[in-house]
Parts: C-alpha cells; structure tokens; sequence
C-alpha cells in the first residue's frame, strides 16, 4: 500500500514537471504550408466571413489549404482534425466549437508534431495551456465584450426598470461562456436591471427566435434583450415584432459581432448597440504563423480589439460589413 502511494506521487510530479517543460513543435520556414482550418459550422454570416478569409488569405500567404466544415458537430470537427493529421498539414488553424469536446484534437495535433493555433474560440483553459498545448489563441476578449455591452445598456436605458431576457450562444463554447461572465457581473452593479431569464440559443437565427418566442410568454414584461451574437439578436427582433413589439422602441436590444444585418437594424433605429467581434482572422493567421516560423517569441494570447457600433457610426461601416 505504502509503495503503491509513493509510486503515485512519484507518477503526479512526474506528470506536474512533464507538463510544465511541454513544449509546442517549431515550425520549419518555407516557401508554401499545407494548411489545416477545420470550420465548425457555416449557418451563419460571420462563419461564411471567416472561412472566405481564410481562402483569401491562402493565395496572399502561398498556402495550400484544406478547409474543412463540422456542420455544428464537435465530434465532426474532432474527425476533421484527425484527417488533416492524416493528410500531412504543416499546422493548424482550429475555432474549437466547445472548450472540452475539442481537447483531444488540440492533444493529438500536438502530439503529431503540428503547431496548433487556436482561432477566434478557445478550449478549456485549466488543461490546455498557451505556449503548452497549442502555440496561441487569436481572438477578442469576449468577458469585455460582455461588459462593454452592459456599459452601454447601463449609460442608454432611460425607464425605470429593465428586465432582461439573455438569449446565450453554444453552451460549453468559451465566447458564451465569457460573454455571459462580463454582462452578468457589470449588470448586477446595477439595481435598475433584472436578468429574469437566460437560455441558450445557440448562436443562430432560427433559434435565437424561437428562444424568445418561448420566453416572451413567460415573460411579457422583457424590455431589453441581450443576445450573445447578432445572429440571435436579429431572430429575436422578429419574434418581438411578430408578437407586436417594437424594437428600438419599447424593448432595447445589445449584442456582440458587427454583422451587416445588425449594422442595418442599428440604422433602423431597431438595435441599440453592438461590440465588435471581428471574423477576419486570415491575414492575422498569416502574420502569426510566419513569425513563429521564423522562431519569434509568440504571446500566448494574441488579441484582437474590437470597436462598437451604435446609431452614431453603423452608416459608416456598413459597406465594410458582412
Ligand atoms: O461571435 C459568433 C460565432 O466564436 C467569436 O462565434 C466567435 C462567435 C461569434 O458563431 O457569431
């Protein structure tokens, strides 16, 4: 017994100190990559944009790319990974779905000898570790963009009382998991506002409106909305309008991307604000992958600021949006 204990600890600090000296695979300098993007899903404007980046950036950056779909399935993104291994990709470019399913395809790129960057969504961060497990993490603070939202809520809701619906993305995805950790927190410094309901919509149109659909009922008092992405935001605005409300007017809505759809509903006087969230990740992929290529210090956490749209600056961006 005593034996088997010390051999424990033994195996936990070796564990502990193999953990900690795990390193991520350099990248050989040359003239063209093969190169791994494993898409998540493509129901939505922003994944379109991210993707068509991607390819964009592939002709700039002399890539081969293999860009891949999961179709909303982080098992199928997890077999889309193990193909690219197969295939021979030089590295990997991964939005991981959801923080935990995606560990195992981070581990075995790894483990294969591919550098890892992950892309605009993380995975959990008590196990894999930046400079560790993959070499960085491209993409916004999604606790601020949270924030931010509830900052401009806080500073524009004229009534009395604001009882919020909270339509959250993915569960177990690091932006709705964080998005919903920076409103919540900001909010309730504020007594002014109730959260009285918070559901997933899973970051789409279509369900983003039948969420609300559901909640207005059992909550007909709602005036403000805050969606996770503009995808829901723009499905909840037609289940209010669809039941009588009117958006913009007597329900406020917040929300987080910047999508075309959003930047018009902001014009239209429907929207109030939305935090940027941009999906534009090809040529920062490309700048990244080269510097580490060239054995350059990468930080952990490559981050991307983000600007906010609101009725003052939506009709100057909205040829730019997507
Ligand atoms: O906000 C959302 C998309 O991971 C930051 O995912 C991204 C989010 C983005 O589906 O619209």
């Amino acid at each position: 017994m005593r034996k088997h204990l010390i051999t424990s600890a033994a195996l936990l600090s070796f564990v502990a100190v193999a953990g900690a000296q795990a390193e991520t695979p350099p990248l050989e300098q040359k003239d063209r990559y093969k190169v791994g993007f494993a898409q998540m899903e493509s129901n939505n404007p922003w994944r379109i944009a991210e993707t068509k980046s991607f390819h964009d950036t592939a002709e700039s950056c002399n890539w081969d790319l293999i860009a891949t779909d999961a179709a909303g399935s982080a098992a199928k993104q997890v077999a889309d990974v193990d193909s690219m291994i197969a295939q021979g990709i030089d590295v990997l470019f991964l939005p991981p779905r959801e923080e935990k399913p995606l560990l195992p395809a981070v581990m075995k790129a790894q483990g294969a000898g591919i550098p890892v960057f992950l892309v605009d969504r993380s995975v959990d961060p008590d196990v894999a570790k930046p400079g560790e497990h993959f070499v960085a993490f491209l993409g916004s603070d999604f606790i601020e963009q949270g924030g931010r939202a509830a900052e401009w809520l806080i500073e524009n809701f004229e009534g009395d009382k604001g009882v919020i619906v909270e339509l959250e993305g993915t569960t177990g995805s690091s932006p709705a998991n964080d998005r919903k950790q920076g409103f919540d927190e900001r909010i309730a410094e504020d007594d002014r506002f109730e959260i009285v309901a918070s559901q997933t919509g899973d970051f789409a149109r279509d369900m983003g409106r039948q969420v609300m659909e559901t909640l207005l009922q059992a909550h007909p008092d709602v005036n403000v909305v805050y969606a996770h992405n503009d995808e829901m935001a723009i499905g909840a605005i037609q289940a209010l309008e669809l039941a009588g409300r009117k958006p913009g007017e007597d329900v406020t809505i917040v929300s987080i991307d910047g999508t075309r759809d959003a930047l018009q509903a902001i014009i239209d006087g429907k929207m109030g604000v939305t935090v940027e969230s941009s999906p534009f990740f090809g040529p920062l992929a490309c700048e990244v992958m080269q510097k580490y290529a060239a054995g350059e210090e990468i930080p952990g956490w490559v981050e991307v600021e983000d600007r906010i749209f609101t009725a003052d600056n939506a009709a100057d961006h909205i040829d730019e949006a997507y």
